[in-house]
């Protein structure tokens, strides 16, 4: 296949897995482009099959907000005619899924399927705001493949957005369990903590959903009862509140604000304890990544995450806000050395039984593969009936 892939670039989950999927496609021989403004912050190196197309977007005095959108479209109907694309596969829908109609719209019967995969917010926050809802629902409907990244979020595609459930496929995240892994180098504890202490980690983009305060409060709450240390690693518009609640709660010598980091498999094994407390995520890659890596989980019981994360087999979750219960299950993760053992291969076990790259990415390329053949057989179809009323008619 020839794929055009569009994401995010910035540092969040989506543009994560979008890299992670095409780098991975790339490597079973697919050829594969990404069409975004930026480079995605995971596509480092240089991979074989793997083309980057920046979005070119024109300045001019009457835009204060550039068309990204329009400009995306563009970049997709040139790649799709440039390179002769199979597929375009967008991951979040907005506004991707309808730059992606657009171009196929410019392309008429030549135009390659598209598949939008959807990832969180696009649906359950965003998507569903009364200034995008509508076309949404429209372009998400447009695509010949929707798929989900957990059995949550398909419902509630379903529930708000009048997808028919059989429409949709759920092909859960993924991650590499090699890249990913307990023990990986570089890590080094006494170069994260003093010795003795228990290293909290958490990983995020720091928007509202994610309830970074509760980060802080939870760990002060450990912090209180025996020596720890909260690596904060990620960066986004509620940093000052967690930098503030740190310091009311008097813990901000032991909380590190280490920013963005594209490589967090280099940090999470050294984790002790690994803290999702979200409003909602509709998977939560973070929390499998540090699964991956040994990491217990204390995080919500909210969204996809129980998908994600066994409760009381490799973390537990509580309702969002319930920070007295997440500090308790905290403490008795990591006061009990046995049970710290149990939980740790636990989330190493069903990362690796479920979530792993080998497992999932033959279901992404299967789907696609599907999505292009169903195209052509329905557009064939469209094309065969004329004929054969011309051959009548003409008859
Ligand atoms: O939807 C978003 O909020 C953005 C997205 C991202 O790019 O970080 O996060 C979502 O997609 C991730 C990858 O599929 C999921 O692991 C996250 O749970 C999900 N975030 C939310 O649902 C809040």
């Amino acid at each position: 296949m020839k794929i055009g892939v569009t994401c995010y670039p910035t540092y969040g989950g989506s543009g994560a897995v979008a890299t992670a999927l095409g780098i991975e496609l790339a490597g079973r021989g697919h050829e594969v482009h990404f069409i975004s403004y930026a480079q995605p912050f995971r596509l480092g190196r240089f991979h074989e099959r793997v083309f980057f197309h920046e979005v070119e977007m024109e300045q001019y005095p009457l835009f204060e907000h550039p068309p990204y959108t329009l400009a995306l479209a563009v970049a997709l109907h040139d790649a799709a005619r440039t390179h002769d694309l199979d597929l375009i596969h967008v991951h979040y829908a907005i506004p991707h899924a309808t730059s992606a109609w657009i171009a196929q719209q410019m392309l008429g019967d030549d135009g390659p399927p598209v598949v939008t995969t959807l990832h969180g917010t696009d649906i359950t926050l965003v998507g569903i705001h009364p200034s995008f809802q509508a076309i949404t629902s429209f372009s998400i409907l447009q695509s010949q493949g929707i798929t989900t990244v957990s059995q949550f979020l398909k419902d509630q595609t379903v529930r708000d957005f009048g997808v028919a459930a059989d429409d949709i496929e759920v092909i859960p995240n993924f991650l590499d369990t090699e890249v990913y892994s307990p023990g990986k180098e570089p890590c080094r504890r006494d170069s994260l903590a003093e010795p003795g202490e228990k290293i909290l980690m958490h990983v995020s983009n720091f928007r509202p959903v994610k309830r970074v305060g509760d980060v802080v409060r939870v760990f002060a709450g450990v912090a209180e009862r025996m020596p720890a240390r909260l690596i904060m690693i990620g960066d986004g518009p509620e940093r000052p509140r967690a930098v503030e609640a740190a310091q009311v709660l008097g813990v901000e010598d032991r909380v590190v604000f280490l920013g963005k980091h594209g490589a967090v498999e280099e940090l999470l094994p050294c984790a002790d304890l690994f803290l999702l407390p979200s409003e909602s995520e509709s998977f939560g890659l973070a929390a499998l990544e540090a699964m991956a890596s040994g990491a217990p989980v204390v995080a919500s019981n909210a969204g996809g995450l129980p998908e994600v994360v066994p409760h009381g087999e490799a973390g537990y979750l509580f309702e969002p806000g319930d920070v007295d219960g997440m500090t308790a299950g905290a403490l008795e993760i990591l006061n009990d050395p046995d049970r710290w053992k149990a939980f740790s291969a636990a989330g190493r076990a069903v990362a690796v039984e479920r979530f792993s790259a080998e497992l999932v990415v033959p279901i992404y390329e299967e789907y696609c593969l599907r999505v292009i053949e169903t195209h052509r057989r329905n557009l064939e179809s469209r094309v065969a009936p004329s004929v054969e009323n011309g051959v009548e008619n003409g008859g």
